[in-house]
């Protein structure tokens, strides 16, 4: 049985419309990221980091999941089927829902949703509704705690530890769409190197020497598909 740990970033929903963070057409050109994507920028000003976010949820209810994404979730109706003697766990970076509206089950999402939100009183993770902080209590404890389910810089990404359990486990760990510069994310590559091959699907190669066995280069909606057909 083959078990692949596929680690997405945001590149893979580049081609449905979504910007990525970094480059030159990247979200954060526009946006101070300490101001934004940190705690200490929420506490400063809730109301701007809640409008970024909206508009980020405005222009996710208008795109629909590309071939990269069906790829993935076509693999892993494949182990469903029988037609493919393995498992897939994608782990995502992404705060879209564009693996889970493709098909995809197994996704752990490390960075958090934006269509969630979680409260800091009693760590219940609503859905987001069109809620604004500080204002809309939280459903379950009343408290005014809620905020973004989203992990800023300097917070602990979700699920770590069976993020660790897959990694340890896996045979093939596969990357696309990510420019790994941000861990603990970018360190999956080398914490598998003793015992799994590696694989970075990419639009670009990155600079300096890669941690990656093999890099396919090439916009994810061509590369993707035509690995996992
Ligand atoms: C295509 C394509 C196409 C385009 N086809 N490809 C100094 C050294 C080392 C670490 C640190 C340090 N100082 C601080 C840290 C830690 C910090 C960090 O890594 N900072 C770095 C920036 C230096 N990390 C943290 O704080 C994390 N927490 C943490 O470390 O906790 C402690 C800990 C200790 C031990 C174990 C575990 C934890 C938390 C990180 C939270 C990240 N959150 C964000 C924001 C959420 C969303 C939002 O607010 O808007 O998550 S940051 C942002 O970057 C977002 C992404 O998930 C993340 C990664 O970005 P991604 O996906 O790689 O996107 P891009 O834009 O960078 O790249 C896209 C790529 O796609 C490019 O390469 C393109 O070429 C490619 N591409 N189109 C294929 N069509």
């Amino acid at each position: 049985m083959q078990r692949i740990v596929v680690l997405t970033g945001a590149g893979i929903s580049q081609e449905s419309g979504l910007q990525t963070f970094r480059g030159p057409d990247g979200l954060w050109n526009n946006e101070h990221i300490e101001d934004i994507c940190t705690p200490e920028g929420f506490r400063r000003d809730p109301l701007r980091v809640d409008r970024f976010y909206n508009n980020l949820r405005a222009g996710l209810t208008a795109v629909q999941p590309n071939a990269a994404h069906l790829a993935l979730a076509g693999l892993e109706q494949a182990a469903r089927d029988g037609r493919w003697q393995g498992h897939l766990t994608i782990i995502t970076q992404n705060i879209d829902d564009l693996h889970e509206r493709a098909g995809s089950h197994d996704v752990i999402h490390m960075h958090g949703e934006l269509l969630r939100l979680r409260c800091t009183g009693c760590g219940a993770t609503p859905a987001w509704h069109g809620d604004c902080f500080p204002d809309t209590p939280c459903p379950a404890c009343h408290g005014p705690t809620l905020r973004p389910d989203i992990v800023w810089f300097g917070e602990m990404p979700y699920h770590m530890d069976t993020i660790t359990q897959r990694l340890a486990a896996c045979d093939l760990f596969v990357a696309i769409g990510t420019s790994g510069v941000v861990y603990p994310a970018a360190g999956f590559v080398d914490s598998v190197a003793d015992h799994a091959d590696t694989m970075l699907f990419n639009l670009e190669a990155r600079s300096g020497p890669s941690p990656f066995d093999q890099t396919i280069l090439g916009p994810a909606t061509h590369t993707v598909p035509a690995w996992t057909q």
